[in-house]
C-alpha cells in the first residue's frame, strides 16, 4: 500500500504518433489507377525513402512519376535505380535544368494523364508529406464529387511540425491570409502542396496555360479550380519538417508568390 506521499504511479509516457497508420481502403477503391507526381530538386537521400513507403502501401493501382531537374546530387539517377527496382510502378520525367516546381508538376501531371491515371496525387519529396495519409486523401476523393482533396494544416485537427519555428508559422499564416484577400478562395490552406486530383477536373484546368513556374502553382491551381466550381474538400494533415537537404524557396520564387496573386486577379477582372 503506497503512503500517501507517494504519488499515484503514472503510465510511461509513450510519444503518441501524430501521423496515423494508413487506412484500409475497401476494393475496388484501394486498385484505383493513382499516380503521385514528385517534383525533385537534389532530394537523393529523400526520394528512395518517400517511394518505398509509397510502394509498401496497399494500393496496387498506385504509379510514382518523379520529374528532376537535373539534379547536381544525382536524384535523377537515383529515380531511374528506382524506376528499374519498381518497373512498370516508377518512372522518371527528366528535365535538363532547374526550371521551378510548378513547370515541373505541369510535366509530371500531363505525363500522368497521358498514361491514363484516373487520380493524381501531389507530392513534395522531402517527407514533409506523411505518405499514411495517401489512402485518406483518395477515399475522400472518392467517397465525395470533390474535384481535389487538400491535405491541409488549417483546418482543425491539422498540425504543423514542432520544428517550425515562429517565423515560419508567421510566414507561412500570412502567405495564406494574403493570397485568400486577394483571391477570395474559400480554403483553408490555400498554399498547401499535399493533394490529390480527379483526372477529370485536372483536364478542365488547361494545364499548358498555367503561368506560374514556382511554388505559387499551388495557389493558380486552386483558383482555377475554384473559378471553374469545383468542389473543393480540405482533410486534416500534421505536416512534417523536410527530412534532409535543404529548401528551393528563393527570393524569386518568393516575389512570384507574392505578386501572382495580384496578377490572377487582375487578369479575372478584365475579363469581367
Ligand atoms: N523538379 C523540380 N523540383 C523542385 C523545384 N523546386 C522545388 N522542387 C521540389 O519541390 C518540392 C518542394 O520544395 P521544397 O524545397 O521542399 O519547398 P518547401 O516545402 O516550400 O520548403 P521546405 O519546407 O523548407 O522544405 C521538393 O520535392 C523539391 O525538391 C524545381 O525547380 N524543379
Ligand atoms: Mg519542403
Amino acid at each position: 500500500m503506497p503512503s500517501s506521499s507517494t504519488p499515484p504511479e503514472q503510465p510511461p509516457s509513450v510519444p503518441v504518433p501524430v501521423t496515423p497508420a494508413p487506412v484500409a481502403l475497401p476494393e475496388p477503391w484501394s486498385r484505383a489507377a493513382l499516380t503521385v507526381v514528385v517534383p525533385t530538386y537534389e532530394e537523393a537521400g529523400n526520394l528512395p525513402v518517400l517511394v518505398r513507403r509509397l510502394m509498401s502501401l496497399d494500393l496496387p493501382g498506385l504509379r510514382v512519376v518523379v520529374v528532376d531537374d537535373n539534379s547536381p546530387d544525382g536524384t535523377g539517377e537515383v529515380a531511374d535505380k528506382l524506376a528499374v527496382e519498381f518497373p512498370g510502378r516508377v518512372s522518371v520525367v527528366h528535365r535538363t535544368a532547374k526550371d521551378g516546381l510548378g513547370r515541373a508538376y505541369v510535366a509530371g501531371m500531363t505525363r500522368a494523364l497521358e498514361d491514363g491515371a484516373e487520380y493524381v496525387a501531389q507530392m513534395d519529396a522531402d517527407l514533409s508529406h506523411p505518405v499514411g495519409y495517401v489512402p485518406q486523401l483518395l477515399g475522400t476523393l472518392l467517397a465525395t464529387n470533390a474535384g481535389v482533396v487538400i491535405g491541409s494544416r488549417y483546418v482543425p485537427g491539422g498540425s504543423l511540425s514542432e520544428q517550425w519555428g515562429l517565423r515560419r508559422r508567421l510566414l507561412s499564416g500570412w502567405a495564406n491570409a494574403y493570397v485568400k484577400t486577394v483571391l477570395a478562395i474559400p480554403v483553408r490552406d490555400v498554399t498547401a502542396g499535399f493533394k490529390v486530383w480527379r483526372a477529370s477536373s485536372l483536364r478542365t484546368l488547361d494545364l499548358p496555360g498555367i503561368e506560374s513556374t514556382g511554388y505559387a502553382f499551388q495557389v493558380e491551381m486552386h483558383y482555377r479550380a475554384f473559378r471553374r466550381g469545383q468542389k473543393i474538400v480540405e482533410i486534416p494533415i500534421h505536416f512534417e519538417d523536410r527530412v534532409a537537404g535543404e529548401s528551393k524557396l528563393d527570393g524569386a520564387v518568393a516575389l512570384e508568390a507574392a505578386l501572382r496573386p495580384l496578377r490572377l486577379r487582375r487578369a479575372e477582372n478584365s475579363r469581367r
